[in-house]
């Protein structure tokens, strides 16, 4: 799918969205509505794979969310988990995009296809903060000009691979 997006000016006078890009795995609800970004709201986004939802995953988007007045969410494709962890997750994107989606601070969720592509999707959505968890500390500063870049502490003792881990060693 092909999304226009048009020139604008967001509340930090950055010129957004001057051009037209394709998106092949962009997904799920507000993917024709939100063709050219709504400026005079705060928009947040965050980026992540959100397998086996736990309460790591919870409170970073909680926390994302309270930062603005709109969260974004790119859920990391299938191909993309392969590529980068060896190994496709336990829910297929489509079902953490429902997942995801459906959390009540969640206002959208798109397809992230690949981790190079941040500066386009910040650019596309009309984010105005970049939130994630410090596990990812200093990885996207370089963003800096365009969006406020954060950094969440990541909360200790949870993780999907932990679960699975867990789950198969409970169960027979
Ligand atoms: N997270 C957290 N605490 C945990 C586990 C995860 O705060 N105990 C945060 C991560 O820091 C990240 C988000 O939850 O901000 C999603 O984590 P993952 O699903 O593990 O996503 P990841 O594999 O980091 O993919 O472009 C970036 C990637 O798509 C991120």
């Amino acid at each position: 799918m092909t999304r226009a997006r048009r020139a604008g000016v967001d509340s930090r006078g950055i010129l957004v969205g001057s051009a037209q890009q394709g998106l092949g795995g962009l997904a799920l609800q507000d993917a024709e509505s939100s063709e050219e970004p709504d400026l005079s709201m705060r928009t947040v986004i965050t980026f992540g794979t959100f397998d086996v939802l736990h309460v790591g995953h919870i409170r970073v988007l909680d926390r994302a969310r309270a930062l603005g007045d709109r969260l974004v969410v790119g859920v990391s494709a299938d191909q993309l988990n392969i590529s980068k962890k060896g190994r496709a997750p336990v829910f297929s994107q489509e079902e953490r995009l429902e997942i995801v989606g459906s959390l009540r601070v969640v206002d959208e969720v798109f397809v992230e296809e690949s981790l190079e592509l941040k500066r386009d999707y910040v650019m596309q959505y009309g984010a105005a903060v970049l939130a994630m968890g410090d596990d990812w500390k200093g990885k996207f500063d370089h963003l800096n000009d365009i969006c406020e870049v954060v950094y969440f502490p990541r909360t200790p003792s949870v993780s999907t691979t932990a679960l699975i881990e867990h789950i198969a060693a409970t169960t027979g």
